[in-house]
């Protein structure tokens, strides 16, 4: 109950901030991409995980105040980076609240141009169970995004609502694999099977493919051998603050 009305105040007390998780090319070999985390940085309470926030703020209708920062916040720090001749995409987690209002792409649009930010650099991911919920209406919020330029990719692959109908209604260009699948990667388990077939489905759609949770150097050399994009877990780094993953990025992989 505390938490919940802290959470109001967050935003505006400054307690939020935003972590940055490497997203590896493992083609080229080369990190030119991360996933934006939220953090709460409570005065008493210390970091309190998005896990636990997040599904009490889509509870208490605190979810949208929590997304436009966290937009908002990114953008900044796109424009900040840029200023320093540091080039990223940034991809973003969008809650399901999100998807069904119809504002969100006129706002984000405002804030492309008031950050003078690319639309390429960055990334809505949405769950497919979002979706689900009202599908002509995140539809239509998926679109309005894609106008502005927004790429688009479905997190958590492979877990709650996997439709594929759905996936194929959906403009979205980039899939990422769930955890799950990924972090016990080996060459003969069924994770194997659903991770190499996920792959190649996506490609056959046009799909660049993310998997997320990678932990062992194992995984890294199966996913590399069957052609995955793109690389997202502990192996290659935790998610890290602005500054560290800054010097972190200076760094050669
Ligand atoms: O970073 P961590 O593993 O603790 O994240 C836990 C969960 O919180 C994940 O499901 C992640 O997608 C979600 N999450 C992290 N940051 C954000 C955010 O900015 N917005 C939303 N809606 N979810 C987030
Ligand atoms: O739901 P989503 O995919 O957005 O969740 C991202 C979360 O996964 C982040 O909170 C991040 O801290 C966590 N995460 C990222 N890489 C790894 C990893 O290699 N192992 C584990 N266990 N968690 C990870
Ligand atoms: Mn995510
Ligand atoms: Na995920």
């Amino acid at each position: 109950i505390r938490l919940i009305r802290d959470l109001r105040h967050a935003a505006a007390q400054g307690q939020l901030l935003l972590h940055y998780q490497p997203k590896l090319d493992i083609r080229e070999g080369l990190v030119r991409q991360a996933e934006a985390l939220l953090r709460w940085q409570h005065p008493q309470l210390g970091m309190v995980s998005p896990g636990e926030f997040i599904p009490l703020a889509e509870h208490t209708g605190s979810i949208q105040l929590l997304s436009a920062w966290v937009i908002e916040e990114a953008m900044r720090q796109l424009q900040e980076w840029d200023g320093r001749g540091v080039w990223v995409q940034l991809s973003l987690n969008i809650s399901t609240t999100d998807l069904l209002d119809a504002e969100l792409p006129g706002r984000v649009g405002a804030l492309l141009a008031r950050y003078r930010v690319a639309p390429e650099q960055l990334i809505f991911e949405i769950t497919e169970s979002g979706v689900m919920l009202d599908p002509e209406r995140a539809l239509q919020v998926l679109h309005g995004l894609r106008g502005y330029g927004i790429g688009l990719s479905v997190d958590d692959f492979g877990t709650g609502y996997s439709s594929l109908a759905q996936l194929k209604r959906m403009p979205v260009q980039e899939l990422k694999i769930d955890q799950s699948f990924i972090r016990e990667l080996d060459d003969h388990s069924e994770d194997s099977v659903i991770v190499r077939s996920t792959i190649e489905m996506s490609h056959s759609l046009g799909l660049k493919v993310v998997a997320e949770g990678v932990e062992l150097a194992s995984g890294l050399d199966l996913l590399q051998r069957w052609h995955c994009d793109t690389a997202q877990g502990y192996l290659i780094s935790r998610p890290l603050a602005a500054e560290a993953f800054e010097a972190w990025l200076a760094q050669p992989y």
